[in-house]
């Protein structure tokens, strides 16, 4: 039954989400696969999974057989209990619903680091001396970058050898001279105390026989730095520095060598002379010394490092994806402003550092200034990053070996000032300098364009604001002096998010961070991880994202291990608002955003119209019914009555104190409707009205919105759910402000705080917050995607198995809209192009998935797929014809349907 032609076969593994797994430490690892075929209409009825320790599968440790099983998501691990170090080979066949059986995939593995805390033996190490050095004025304390070396000797013939190290700080590594690996801001920003991450290096081909030299770099970042805005905050996890290592050596001969942090460790400083998140970076490469990592270098001038008493309990692998540079651009031009500066234009608001490489005369000073816009008159502008310098000083080392980026920051530009250059030619500055675009080096999964070209720089925009902004964790914005962790923006985007690229493990490690930040009330801080320092900060909608990022993950991944490890701090922020309010039912009480940044807010302040009872009492349905969805998946069903009750009260609560007994919203905002359609917080009439009093608001404002973060997420999926889809593509397509596409017009390159960041005078809003890459109002993604051009899933459905394709057309508006989605089971397109009265829609289903199809203003006796009447196709498996059009459902394959419509 082998090898129908490649009839069927996988396509891609994958264990905890990845093909290739280095440094895990889970005890039940989650296998998945992708399966492809040429042929229509394909499941999958069985599968053989086999894991070995050994790389030809000569031994298997765990082979399931055949399982009689459609599943090919998050099979779990069930063999012998995996031991620490250890790689893990695994592969899988399957047999389709005909028995016909594929090739074995490709082979995938993992490698398990430590599966216990007490493994680790080094000792948490830090620099003696902690000598601060001031550079000038302005810049807040931070002694320059510790350097920790150590060397070793090693015998014959090694076979493997790895590292295992983090920092209480940031830090990199680095070998006989080379830093090793890509990895960038390790150890990444968890909430240290509880969760610290360590990194895995396969350091194989850096080491050899005899003497080697090793050596770590490491500076303050998240853990010690300066962070938020509150004046003179550093130190949010400690006032030290301190690196742990282990390098574990496997000879030939079986036997083992390991190194470890310990007080014979040597320190001293090198050329980085101040680095923080937001200050950036200050280098004199006249200090550089490539050599310091080299077994022969003389450190007799260096000191001893001192042990220093860390826990081991918090320590876990990595669980995100790693930052790194993902892309390098060039300056598009060199401006010289009206006031005379000298700047490189990126072309694109961008989220990294510049690469400097240049034959530089030894000790020249350059300096850079790294701003998002210039101002009206075309200038530099950098009002807007508040105290947060992002600027880098370098003193060249000269003798052409200038090539330098700073190590230990990140930036958020698109204009970068150049200060000490001023006499060369633009042809030499534009070769002399690259961006390096930096961020958590996520899988891109989706594609999203159609007949507007504006809209497609806005889908752009979205994607660039999502890479700046996941930077190891969702960050509100990459420039100024935040770049925090704000749950509010999370929990709007991460349907978006989960479009445009892989974020399983993204979100996953920051929301188990959110539950260990989560409070023992249950309330859940501004931020994660938490580090400002007011004590009651939560506010709903914001603090939401407890219960609605994990059902999220849920559906767009089927991670139902990640629900139920989120189920208690679900369950935790659901009982805090019960408590909170002057009545069980209703949320009336505490600070809140509200709805942050609307059109409708009072002069100079920045919460929108919308009473905050009303959008806290919502957010309090809505995360009521999202738990006991939650609870219903996990089998909780003591839980599952408990909170229909909950959400039945809430919803009776909500209608009595918002909705007048004629049945009209109480609060007339365009927020307040949305979140009541939204949220399935009115019926029947009420419903139908709240409805056409949203769309009247919107018709009257000649099509434009008035929303902030809260209600504008959800805007066109409410008009476009209850009728108005015409109004909400006349919205999205809107340039003129307030709309999306109004910064389009005035050349933006990413998402915008504001709808008026730069007013139609060029003027700015104020510089006390204005970022021009704030992912929030990109959350119109998601509805691009799922109502534009119709690829969604059934509401009851996760992971998309069963998906429904359902294009809205926008006759007359947009003629064609495409979407793509490397879903879990593989690709899902849904396009459409309109001509003449004829439309065209492209779908292609994943095998081992099924879709319903409707198109609209089809007639079945015209409706051709393929160039065949729809009733003689092979893989559609259900004809109905509406009073709307028709409805197919298919199996998987490639489809072109094609029908005059009326
Ligand atoms: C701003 C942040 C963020 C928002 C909060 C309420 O400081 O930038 O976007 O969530 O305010």
């Amino acid at each position: 039954m082998m090898n129908q032609q490649a009839a069927l076969s996988v396509s891609q593994v994958t264990c905890e989400y990845r093909e290739h797994l280095l440094g895990a430490d889970q005890f039940v690892p989650r296998f998945g696969w992708k399966l492809i075929s040429k042929r229509r209409g394909i499941k999958q009825q069985a599968y053989q999974l086999v894991v070995s320790d050994a790389a030809d599968f000569s031994l298997s440790l765990w082979d399931t057989g055949r399982v009689e099983s459609d599943q090919s998501l998050h099979i779990e691990y069930a063999g012998p209990t995996l031991q620490s170090r250890t790689r893990y080979y695994y592969r899988v066949q399957v047999w389709d619903q005909e028995d016909n059986c594929s090739d074995w995939s490709s082979i995938g593995w993992w490698e398990t680091a430590f599966l216990h805390s007490d493994e680790w033996q080094a000792d948490w190490i830090m620099p003696m001396q902690r000598s601060t050095v001031k550079q000038s004025g302005e810049w807040p304390d931070s002694p320059p970058v510790t350097l920790l070396r150590k060397t070793v000797q090693l015998k014959g013939n090694i076979v493997s050898a790895r590292v295992y190290a983090t920092a209480a700080g940031l830090y990199d590594l680095h070998l006989n001279g080379e830093r090793v690996g890509e990895e960038l801001l390790a150890p990444g920003w968890t909430s240290y105390h509880h969760r610290h991450q360590y990194q895995t290096y396969d350091v194989t081909r850096y080491l050899h026989a005899g003497g080697n030299g090793i050596g770590i770099r490491v500076a303050d970042g998240w853990y010690s730095g300066r962070i938020s805005w509150e004046k003179g905050f550093r130190s949010a996890y400690g006032a030290y520095r301190a690196a742990l290592l282990e390098l574990h050596v496997q000879y030939a001969d079986g036997s083992e060598e390991v190194v470890l942090t310990d007080e014979t460790w040597k320190t001293s400083e090198g050329p980085i002379r101040y680095t923080s998140i937001y200050d950036g970076e200050i280098y004199d490469a006249r200090l550089e010394d490539a050599g310091w990592s080299k077994y022969e270098y003389d450190d007799s001038a260096w000191e001893n490092a001192f042990p220093i008493d860390l826990p081991y309990n918090p320590l876990i692998a990595q669980e995100n994806w790693p930052v790194k540079v993902t892309e390098t651009i060039r300056p598009v031009s060199v401006l010289h402003t009206p006031r005379g500066e000298t700047v490189l234009d990126m072309g694109q608001n961008m989220v990294g550092r510049i690469r400097i490489n240049m034959n530089l005369d030894a000790g020249t000073k350059i300096t850079l200034y790294h701003a998002e816009v210039l101002d009206r008159e075309g200038n530099f502008y950098t009002g807007n990053l508040r105290s947060a310098k992002q600027l880098v000083e370098y003193t060249a080392r000269g003798k052409g070996e200038d090539n330098y980026a700073p190590a230990f920051t990140f930036m958020g530009f698109r204009y970068v000032r150049i200060l000490g250059l001023e006499e060369l030619a633009d042809s030499v500055l534009i070769k002399g300098f690259t961006g390096e675009v930096m961020h958590s080096d996520m899988v891109q999964t989706g594609q999203f364009a159609c007949s507007d070209e504006r809209v497609n720089r806005l889908q752009q925009n979205i994607v660039w604001g999502q890479r700046g902004n996941f930077v190891d964790i969702p960050t509100d914005c990459p420039q100024r002096d935040e770049r925090l962790g704000w749950t509010g923006d999370a929990q709007v985007f991460i349907r978006t998010a989960a479009f445009n690229y892989q974020v399983a493990p993204f979100f996953a490690k920051w929301l188990r961070d959110l539950a260990a930040d989560q409070r023992e009330d249950g309330s859940v801080p501004f931020t994660i991880p938490s580090i400002l320092k007011w004590n009651q900060d939560t506010s709903a909608a914001w603090g939401d994202a407890a219960v609605i990022c994990p059902w999220t993950q849920y559906q767009c991944y089927g991670d139902i291990r990640l629900l139920s490890e989120q189920y208690d701090s679900m369950k935790a922020w659901v009982n805090y608002i019960r408590g909170e309010g002057e009545y069980e039912y209703l949320w009336n009480t505490g600070h809140h955003f509200g709805d942050w940044l609307a059109l409708d807010a009072k002069e100079n302040s920045y919460v929108g119209a919308t009473p905050l009872d009303l959008i806290a009492t919502s957010f309090y349905a809505y995360s009521v019914d999202l738990v006991r969805n939650a609870a219903v998946v996990l089998g909780r069903t003591e839980d599952v009555k408990e909170f229909s009750d909950l959400l039945y009260q809430v919803r009776r609560a909500y209608q009595n104190e918002f909705v007048t007994p004629a049945g009209r919203l109480a609060a007339p905002m365009q927020t307040a409707h949305v979140l009541a359609l939204m949220f399935g917080l009115v019926e029947g009439d009420t419903k139908r009205r709240t409805a056409s009093e949203l769309n009247r608001m919107v018709v009257q404002n000649d099509y434009h919105l008035t929303t902030g973060f809260v209600g504008t997420p959800y805007l066109c999926f409410v008009l476009s759910e209850n009728g108005y889809h015409e109004t909400a593509v006349k919205l999205l397509l809107q340039d003129s402000y307030p709309s999306w596409l109004y910064s389009i017009a005035q050349g933006a390159t990413t998402i915008w705080e504001h709808w008026d960041g730069i007013k139609s005078d060029g003027t700015f809003w104020s510089d006390d917050m204005n970022s021009y890459n704030h992912y929030a109002y990109g959350a119109i993604g998601d509805w691009m995607y799922r109502y534009l051009a119709g690829l969604d899933m059934e509401d009851t459905d996760i992971a998309y198995k069963k998906i429904r394709i359902n294009p809205r057309f926008a006759a007359g508006q947009l003629n064609y809209a495409s979407a793509k989605l490397d879903s879990s089971y593989g690709i899902i397109e849904s396009s459409w192009q309109e001509d003449q009265g004829h439309r065209t829609v492209r779908i292609q289903i994943p095998v081992n998935t099924e879709a319903k199809i409707i198109l609209e203003g089809a007639n079945l006796a015209q409706l051709m797929e393929s160039g065949l009447s729809v009733e003689e196709v092979e893989g559609i498996f259900e004809i109905i014809s509406t009073s709307e059009g028709v409805e197919l459902r298919a199996g998987s394959g490639e489809y072109e349907f094609s029908y005059k419509y009326s």
